[in-house]
């Protein structure tokens, strides 16, 4: 989301009554009666301040969507991120504030207008106060969607249609290696939650299917059980995305967890995405000279493939898996 540059109450004032100053000045120039002139000049100083704030509160306020009608999992995000509430409230603010100055506009258009014109300069004084008052009460509306536009700009650019798989495992298990095999291409880097390295995302065609990849490093590798509730809704928002989740073992262990805590970690997400098929993988086969003790744990699960992603082993076996993966309808 792309939110203009948010002004401080202190900025959009210098900025409509410097503009207005111009008009004025312009007004001034010109051939006019002089009975009249006082009161256009005055007029226009109102009017022109007036519009210029209204513009640049317009322009935030149409470059936030209608977030109630935004696909749920940019709510999700939105709500994590920032907060939905608050940024309806803001937006309310900034609204409120334009309503507020269209009065203001017409109403000492019309005195400056009627009055004499002696009185022209005081009136314009008047409007000008009462300008600056209206703006300065979204001062917390500002301050609040300027934080907004520096934390929605690197929001993930998801594709609805396209079949999606989240990548999951503890760090170093080679998450990242095996969506390089997978989608070749560049991954797209986004911001999310509680994710200090962003999350990436892959993007396949195969048999006239689109995929997206998503390595959620920081998020879906570590105990889910110690997380908070915001934290779990951004997990949440994860799963309202995926078709299907890749479970990334280290066989090796050389990640620096052991099997055991790795399979502990395995049955939380199974619990928590538990709708979603899980593809289980056991990676850095080409490290393994003994099986057992892998065995140990893979035994306990159907479905595995043995791979080694650095050596692309194994790939050819998970995309005849991503062959058989459905779109999950939600509504
Ligand atoms: N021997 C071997 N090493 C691998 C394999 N896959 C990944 N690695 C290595 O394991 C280390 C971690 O790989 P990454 O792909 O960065 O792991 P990750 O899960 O993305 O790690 P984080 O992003 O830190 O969570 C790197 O040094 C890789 O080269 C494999 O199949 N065999
Ligand atoms: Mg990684």
């Amino acid at each position: 989301m792309i939110i203009p540059t948010v002004p401080t109450p202190d900025e959009l004032l210098d900025k409509g009554f410097r503009r207005a100053k111009k008009s004025a000045d312009l007004m001034r120039s010109q051939k006019i009666p002089k009975y009249l002139k006082g009161k256009k000049i005055e007029e226009t100083r109102v009017i022109t301040a007036c519009n210029v704030i209204k513009d640049k509160l317009k322009s935030i306020i149409s470059s936030v969507p209608i977030i109630n009608e935004l696909p749920e999992f940019y709510q999700d995000y939105i709500d994590i991120t920032v907060g939905v509430d608050d940024l309806k409230q803001s937006l309310g603010g900034l609204n409120w504030a334009y309503g507020i100055l269209t009065q203001l506009e017409k109403e000492y258009g019309a005195k400056i207008r009627k009055n004499p014109s002696e009185k022209s300069t005081s009136l314009q004084k008047q409007a000008y106060g009462r300008i600056s008052s209206v703006v300065n009460k979204i001062k917390k509306d500002l301050d609040f969607l300027d934080f907004a536009k520096q934390n929605l700009k690197n929001m993930p650019n998801i594709d609805f249609d396209a079949i999606t798989i989240v990548i999951a495992g503890f760090p170093n298990v080679g998450k990242s290696t095996l969506l390089k095999q997978i989608s070749k291409a560049n991954p797209q880097v986004a911001n999310y939650p509680f994710t200090t390295k962003g999350i990436q995302i892959g993007h396949v065609e195969r048999h006239w299917r689109q995929y997206q990849i998503i390595d959620t490093p920081g998020l879906l590798d570590r105990p889910i059980l110690k997380m908070n509730n915001i934290e779990l809704n951004a997990i949440l928002a994860l799963e309202h995305l995926a078709d299907s989740i890749i479970f990334i073992f280290d066989g090796s262990e050389t990640c620096g967890y052991t099997l055991k805590n790795q399979f502990n970690l395995y049955n939380q997400i199974k619990k928590i995405f538990n709708e979603i098929p899980i593809i289980t993988l056991f990676n850095k086969m080409d490290l393994i000279k003994d099986k057992n003790h892998i065995n140990k744990y893979s035994n306990k699960i159907k479905n595995k493939i043995f791979i080694s992603a650095i050596e692309g082993e194994g790939i050819i076996e998970i995309n005849k898996k991503l062959d058989q993966v459905e779109k999950i309808k939600r509504n």
